[in-house]
């Protein structure tokens, strides 16, 4: 199939590029595009071209595909200079998400038309990597650096309006896009071409305490990535120095970024999060049901929260609560976290107006009647969680999927308390549910396949990234962070301050330590879940310390104590003096002589623990694929998305050595440290987890 056509209309070529789904710059698009403008440079009746593109978008970028093999030329940046350099004008016209090296194709160009819901940006440090296609010498030089760094560091998708601003685009269509873009090649031809390259900057505005300011405003947002540093270098470049010396500058830049390995792993996250919508015996044939009213049982934090993801998908929602006021606080929770974003400037008021009025309050459990999917997002307490299901059973319509929030329950169980256990699911949303992407999509053993695709598919319409998992005690993420946890406790216990403790793991990458992140989400619930469970269920040496941290009234955060100190009104842990003493008492109690670890031994310690948890998930078929794991713990528990995720992490240093360092750690505590029979096997074979996702690919 051609990738790229020509056609003459008059005295324009009209260049297009048909490469699905994307048109991705592979190379037969890289050489049809170069092919064409050879030609159309000596056809003199051509006096003007237009590049345009087939399907759903002009170029999203480079072939992330081709990455890794050895580039083929002609190389991009030789189709982007001689698409600048040709002597009659060239006009872009942009819809879709015009990305990467698809903007740099499109800012070779001399002019660019943009359809009104287009967006563009420079989305490769999402990748490890920076525009290497001129695009850090172009976009300076037509935005202005300030924009142009908000755009290269931040990757994000800039829309028409703020790209017409920004002089990226010179119109935005009215009407047809071909037809304005023809239009404007046939005014442009008495001007020629204007070449984006040729743009000067005036140094002087933009001296180094500019861009050492701009470090300093990204510092957070960037910690620990590689490229984002590189990003601002070639920035500079574009300041300083003519445009081949800075094309040469962002070249061994682009190169260095290609060569690190956040630049794998970033890839390896970006394909894996497109994976996990492939399950196995559902395919685009698999049925579907309608989902037109979703209804929410509990407003709380959590209901509040699942329903604003359905109003803002334009989805209606019919939301329960057993009292009045508790319903009308829930629904005035959520029009302040609309009118938040409004104040942000993200929504306009009238989006919040029809976000509310996508809104049905009730306190009738009968009105859930017509609702097509019902979640419950009621007390994590099983008796609770069947009493709603039974009367579920008795008034929510035939074929109404219904839907469990719990956080680690059986749903299994909860799907008995129904005559309908083909119509149960679990739908796993994480606090706050409004903005964290992950949803785990829990598969009971009677979930029917046209539940489960549905839901798969509801995901993506509400922009969370659905992974689907097995019924087990946390499912993926909640179990995984349990022997992540108690390895973390147990360094305590054993001779590491907390504060030691969360230091070493945040700065491996994570949000925040395990320590800080108890103290926020409230020490309680691990308290009375421990207490439900018995002290047979549970390493006591990792949490007899912590549960008499909750007995001193030090539930965390929320009461202004924890396992830190904080000062009245803030969020900031403080070492705390008091649960010092009850550590180290705790720890003489036990016998143990207090040493001390290193960061790295902190680290190994609780990601052994995460990766072998991770690995039993997969063994036992809770989890599809390692890749899948690897999305619940980067969207859900923030682990650093440069490292890939916990299992590709785990590949990262060779499952041989991992195995050995469990085994190692089984020796002290032959309990907890059972290594997984799937790394072993992995391990002993010389494998990998991608080895694995590779051979059982679904
Ligand atoms: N290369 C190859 N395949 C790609 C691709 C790409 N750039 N982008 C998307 N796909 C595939 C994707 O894997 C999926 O495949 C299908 O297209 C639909 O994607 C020199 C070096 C464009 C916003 O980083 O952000 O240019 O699973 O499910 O949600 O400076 O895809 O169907 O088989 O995501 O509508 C820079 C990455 C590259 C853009 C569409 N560009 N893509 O989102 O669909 S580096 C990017 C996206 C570069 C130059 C540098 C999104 C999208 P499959 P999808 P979507």
């Amino acid at each position: 199939m051609t990738t790229v056509s020509k056609e003459i209309r008059g005295e324009i070529a009209i260049i297009t590029v048909d490469n699905p789904p994307v048109n991705a710059l592979s190379h037969s698009v890289r050489q049809g595009l170069s092919d064409h403008l050879t030609d159309l440079a000596t056809n003199d009746s051509v006096k003007a071209i237009v590049i345009a593109c087939a399907g759903r978008t002009f170029i999203a970028g480079a072939d992330i595909r081709e990455f890794g093999s050895p580039p083929k030329a002609p190389h991009l940046g030789e189709v982007v200079d001689q698409i600048e350099a040709m002597a009659k004008p060239v006009v872009a016209a942009l819809h879709g998400t015009t990305l990467g090296g698809g903007l740099e194709v499109a800012l070779s160009c001399h002019y660019r038309v943009a359809d009104p819901r287009a967006k563009v940006g420079l989305p490769e440090v999402k990748l490890g990597l920076l525009p290497g296609a001129g695009g850090t010498q172009r976009l300076p030089r037509i935005a202005g650096p300030a924009n142009a760094l908000d755009a290269i560091v931040s990757g994000r998708h800039i829309a028409a309006k703020e790209a017409l601003n920004w002089g990226v685009i010179d119109t935005i269509a009215d009407g047809d896009l071909l037809d304005a873009a023809i239009a404007l090649a046939e005014e442009k031809i008495s001007d020629g071409p204007r070449r984006t390259g040729d743009m000067k900057i005036d140094a002087s505005k933009y001296d180094q305490a500019f861009f050492d300011g701009f470090r300093k405003q990204v510092a957070k947002q960037t910690r620990g990535y590689y490229a984002p540093e590189r990003c601002i270098q070639c920035v500079e470049a574009a300041v300083k120095l003519p445009l081949a010396e800075g094309l040469k500058r962002e070249r061994e830049l682009f190169m260095d970024c290609m060569a690190n390995p956040q630049s794998r792993a970033l890839q390896h996250v970006f394909f894996a999060e497109r994976q996990v919508s492939r399950i196995p015996g559902i395919s685009k044939e698999t049925p579907r049901r309608n989902i037109q009213r979703v209804g929410i049982i509990g407003a709380g934090t959590m209901g509040g929260g699942i329903a604003m993801n359905f109003a803002n998908a334009g989805i209606p929602v019919t939301i329960l609560e057993l009292k009045q006021d508790a319903l009308e606080h829930g629904l005035k929770v959520v029009r302040g976290n609309y009118e938040r974003s409004m104040k942000r400037g993200k929504l306009t008021q009238d989006q919040v107006d029809g976000r509310m009025a996508q809104f049905t309050g009730t306190l009738k459990y009968e009105d859930l009647g017509d609702c097509d999917l019902i979640i419950e997002a009621v007390f994590e307490k099983m008796s609770i969680k069947k009493d709603v299901f039974a009367k579920l059973d008795q008034v929510a319509k035939e074929g109404a999927i219904l839907a469990s929030n719990t956080s680690y329950l059986d749903i299994d169980e909860i799907a008995a308390a129904t005559k309908r256990p083909g119509d149960v699911i679990g739908l796993h949303f994480f606090s706050p549910a409004n903005v964290m992407r992950l949803l785990e999509i829990v598969r009971a053993e009677k979930t029917s396949l046209d539940v489960l695709a549905t839901c798969v598919d509801l995901a993506k319409k509400i922009r969370k990234v659905g992974v689907v998992a097995g019924v087990c005690h946390g499912f993926i993420g909640n179990r995984m962070l349990s022997p992540y946890g108690r390895e973390a406790s147990l360094n305590v216990i054993e001779g590491c301050r907390p504060d030691e403790v969360d230091a070493a793991l945040y700065n491996f990458g994570m949000p925040m330590g395990p320590m800080t992140m108890s103290d926020m989400a409230g020490l309680d619930i691990g308290y009375m879940s421990r207490k439900e469970r018995g002290r047979e269920a549970y390493e006591t040496r990792a949490y007899d310390w912590t549960d008499r941290v909750v007995e001193a009234g030090r539930k965390g955060l929320k009461v202004g104590a924890g396992i830190y100190d904080y000062d009245e009104g803030s969020r900031v842990p403080k070492p705390s003096a008091f649960v010092q003493t009850i550590i180290e008492e705790e720890s003489a109690k036990l016998g143990i002589v207090r040493k001390s670890k290193s960061a790295d031994e902190i680290v190994e310690r609780s990601m052994m623990a995460l990766i072998n948890e991770g690995a039993k998930i997969l063994g036992e078929g809770h989890a599809y694929r390692a890749s899948d794991i690897d999305i619940v713990y980067i969207n859900g528990y923030g682990f650093p998305p440069y490292r890939g995720g916990p299992m590709y992490y785990a590949d990262s240093l060779g499952l041989k050595a991992v195995y050995e360092k469990i085994c190692a750690f089984q020796k002290e505590a032959p309990r907890w440290w059972e290594p997984a029979p799937l790394l072993e096997k992995l391990a002993n074979e010389g494998k990998s987890f991608a080895d694995f996702d590779r051979e059982n690919a679904r």
